[in-house]
C-alpha cells in the first residue's frame, strides 16, 4: 500500500463483499489513532479526555488509488468497570453477520499489569470470535513511543507467552506492534499501520460466533455466550462510575 492519503468515509453500514476489520479494545488504547494512521488523515475522533469517546460503533470505508476498499469498524471502547460488547453484537446482527477479515485487539504496551478487567475483556473477545475465528484475532500493542524500553519488550513477550497461550481461543493470535516511535515520520507510521491492515486483509474472511448466536437468540445479546460471560463479570458501580459515566 502507498502512503498517499486514502479516501476515508464515515458510514453506518457495510455492504455485501466489504472487507471488514474490527478494532476492539479498552477505551483509550488507540483505536481511533490507528484508524487515522491508516487513513493518513484525521478521520476518526481521537479523544484526549478522561471520559473517552462516544459509546457507539464507528464505521470507516477506506479507498485508495491502488487497493481494494476495506472497512475499519471501531467498536466502543471497553470500559474497564463495565465489560459490555453488546453494541458490537447488535451491530453485527443488524448487518446480517457479515464475514470479517479480522479482529484487532489493541493493548497499551505501557500497561504494566494485566488487570482482572483486562482479563475479562480477553474473555469477551475470545467468546465474541469463537474457536473458528480464533486465527483471525490480532493483538496490536500501542504506545511504543512513550518510550520503548527493554521492559516493554519483555512485557510484550510475557503477554504472548502467558496470556495469549493460556486462552484457548486466543492461542493462535498474532502479535503486532503499532510502530510509532518518536524517530518515525508520519509517513512511516502510516506505512506501518497499512502493513498491519494488509496482514489482516490477507486472511480469508470468516463469521464471528457472536453474530451466529445473535441470529439464534433473535437479536437478544443476553442469549449469546459473550452476553452471559459479561453478565457474570459486571462489577461494582459506585461513586466514580457516576462521575465518569458517558
Ligand atoms: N503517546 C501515544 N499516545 C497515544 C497512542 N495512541 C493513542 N494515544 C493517545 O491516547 C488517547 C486515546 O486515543 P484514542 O485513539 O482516542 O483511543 P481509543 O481507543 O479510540 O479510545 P475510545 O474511543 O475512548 O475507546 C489520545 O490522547 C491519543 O492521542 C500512542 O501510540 N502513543
Ligand atoms: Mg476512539
Amino acid at each position: 500500500m502507498t502512503t498517499k492519503a486514502f479516501n476515508c468515509k464515515r458510514m453506518n453500514e457495510v455492504k455485501r463483499g466489504d472487507r471488514i476489520i474490527i478494532l476492539y479494545g479498552e477505551t483509550g488504547t488507540g483505536k481511533s489513532t490507528f484508524i487515522n494512521a491508516v487513513a493518513g488523515c484525521d478521520a476518526a475522533k481521537v479523544d484526549h479526555t478522561l471520559k473517552g469517546s462516544a459509546n457507539r460503533i464507528e464505521v470507516f470505508k477506506i479507498t485508495g488509488p491502488d487497493l481494494k476498499p476495506f472497512v475499519l469498524v471501531e467498536a466502543p471502547g471497553v470500559d474497564t468497570s463495565n465489560n459490555d460488547s453488546s453494541k458490537l453484537g447488535l451491530w453485527l446482527h443488524d448487518q446480517k453477520n457479515p464475514p470479517v477479515a479480522g479482529v484487532i485487539y489493541l493493548r497499551r504496551i505501557t500497561d504494566n499489569r494485566m488487570s482482572n478487567a483486562q482479563i475479562n475483556t480477553l474473555d469477551s473477545l475470545s467468546t465474541i470470535c469463537g474457536i473458528d475465528a480464533a486465527s483471525h484475532i490480532f493483538v496490536l500493542t500501542t504506545m511504543w513511543d512513550v518510550p520503548a524500553t527493554a521492559r516493554q519488550i519483555e512485557r510484550e513477550r510475557e503477554f504472548k507467552t502467558d496470556f495469549c497461550s493460556i486462552k484457548a481461543a486466543l492461542g493462535e493470535c498474532k502479535l503486532l506492534r503499532m510502530e510509532n516511535t518518536k524517530k518515525q515520520t508520519t509517513r512511516e507510521i502510516t506505512r506501518a499501520a497499512r502493513q498491519t491492515v494488509q496482514e489482516v486483509l490477507d486472511r480469508d474472511p470468516c463469521r464471528l460466533l457472536v453474530g451466529r448466536q445473535m441470529r439464534d437468540s433473535k437479536g437478544d445479546y443476553r442469549g449469546t455466550a459473550v452476553g452471559k460471560v459479561e453478565e457474570k463479570s459486571k462489577g461494582f458501580r459506585g461513586f466514580f462510575r457516576g462521575l465518569f459515566s458517558k
